[in-house]
């Protein structure tokens, strides 16, 4: 930040759905990196100039009162707060505003955070939000910037500690896939299959990152499918984009398995080509390359394989209009996208791939005339000379994916062999 500045970062709502019903709760990305809180109400100042040490970093909680002991249980004490997040001053957020005039008073530089995420549908206000407006209204005369292009560089680099709460969020992921791959056969739903997920995940203390895509036949060409309600038929695919969070941090991966247990010879032609995309652009993925030129190779690569599969001609691709080149009709998604507190996490225009980014490599052709899609998805950790798959063991060769399928069930828990 800019000499003489204070920067504001709010918790989320927690929003209404109908009647007296709302939402989980989704802590705020950011106050959560900066302070590890994830309770609701909760106001993060940070004014590192300010003349007073105390008045340098304050956190602000919610004061617990009876009557919210009663209906919402247990909420931050002081100590509490200050012990999660190493800030020592911490107030009652009822003190905020004075506190704020008077960092304000010191202040010339201020940094408020909103979402800018670049895909972000914004309907309503957050607390960020509707704090900007009424900050500008009566602070006129500071000068504003955007606190989230900072955050953003920030978080683009993962930590060692965040890096291994992906991990974990990975390793639950891969219970999940491995528990639910016995369970693939023609005429399970796709509700039991999310279900087993589920009870594998919430039982690790993990959630879903994302609403899961469990999808067979050719719902697995509808790229965001979610009702995941029909049958797995004989002879069918069946897509699954699904994956555990822990502590806020996410895995993100996707498998296709054959539902009879045997891919088709089509079926694992296409999976090989989607396959050979994914490894060549995992190692694709350096340093200093920019995220749009590896968008690029990946493309290229893409290209090569549905000319090879018969599903474009070199005529169209002589003819193609380069905005909207021919493979994108099979291809019609992006290669991947940086992964952690969000799962579509930030990410700064312009800045090259660097030591520490976790990206998701996520290659995928769909073919509805033919009834099915391919996508695969590793998570994968950037290194200064290679990279680390931190997904790798969840089984993604077409082999490996029917050896998972057919392995005899483990033993029930309590039974010993003597
Ligand atoms: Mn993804």
């Amino acid at each position: 930040m800019l000499p003489r500045s204070v920067a504001v970062v709010h918790a989320n709502d927690i929003i209404a759905t109908n009647a007296d019903g709302t939402a989980a709760y989704c802590p705020n990305s950011d106050l959560f990196y900066l302070s590890g809180v994830e309770q609701e109400e909760t106001v993060l100042l940070l004014a590192p100039d300010a003349e007073e040490a105390r008045d340098r970093e304050i956190l602000f909680i919610r004061e617990p009162t009876p009557l919210s002991k009663l209906w919402d249980g247990h909420k931050l004490s002081k100590e509490e707060a200050r012990a999660l997040s190493g800030i020592e001053r911490v107030e009652w957020v009822s003190a905020f505003p004075g506190v704020f005039r008077s960092a304000m008073n010191e202040m010339e530089n201020v940094y408020l955070n909103l979402n800018e995420h670049a895909r972000a549908v914004i309907e309503a206000d957050n607390r960020d939000a509707r704090f900007v407006h009424e900050t500008r209204r009566q602070y006129p005369l500071h000068a504003y910037h955007r606190l989230a292009r900072l955050l953003r560089i920030q978080r683009l680099v993962k930590s060692p500690d965040e890096v291994d709460l992906i991990r974990k969020a990975a390793e639950i992921t891969r219970d999940g896939f491995l528990s639910v791959a016995k369970l693939i056969r023609p005429g399970i739903n796709e509700c039991e299959v999310e279900a087993e997920f589920a009870r594998e995940f919430i039982r690790r203390r993990g959630r879903f990152a994302f609403l899961p895509i469990v999808a067979s036949g050719k719902n697995s060409c509808s790229l965001h499918y979610v009702a995941n309600d029909q049958a797995c038929r004989k002879g069918d695919v069946l897509l699954l984009d699904l994956a555990a969070s822990y502590a806020n941090y996410n895995a993100d991966v996707t498998r296709t398995f054959p539902v009879s247990g045997k891919f088709s010879r089509r079926q694992r032609e296409v999976y090989n080509a989607v396959l050979r995309v994914m490894e060549e652009s995992i190692r694709g993925l350096c340093p200093g390359k920019s995220p749009k030129l590896w968008h690029k190779e990946g493309q290229a690569l893409m290209q090569e394989e549905l000319l090879q599969l018969g599903l474009i001609s070199q005529r169209e691709v002589k003819r193609q209009d380069v905005l909207n080149p021919a493979l994108r009709r099979y291809f019609p998604h992006g290669l991947g996208h940086p992964l952690g507190l969000d799962v579509h996490d930030v990410i700064e225009p312009g800045l090259p791939i660097a030591e520490g980014w976790v990206m998701t490599v996520e290659p995928g052709i769909y073919i509805p005339e033919e009834g099915f899609g391919i996508r695969l998805e590793q998570d994968v950790l950037v290194g200064k000379v290679a990279n680390t798959v931190l997904t790798a063991d969840i089984p993604v060769e077409a082999e490996l994916v029917e050896e998972i399928m057919h392995a005899a069930p483990k033993r029930a828990a309590g039974v010993r062999k003597r």
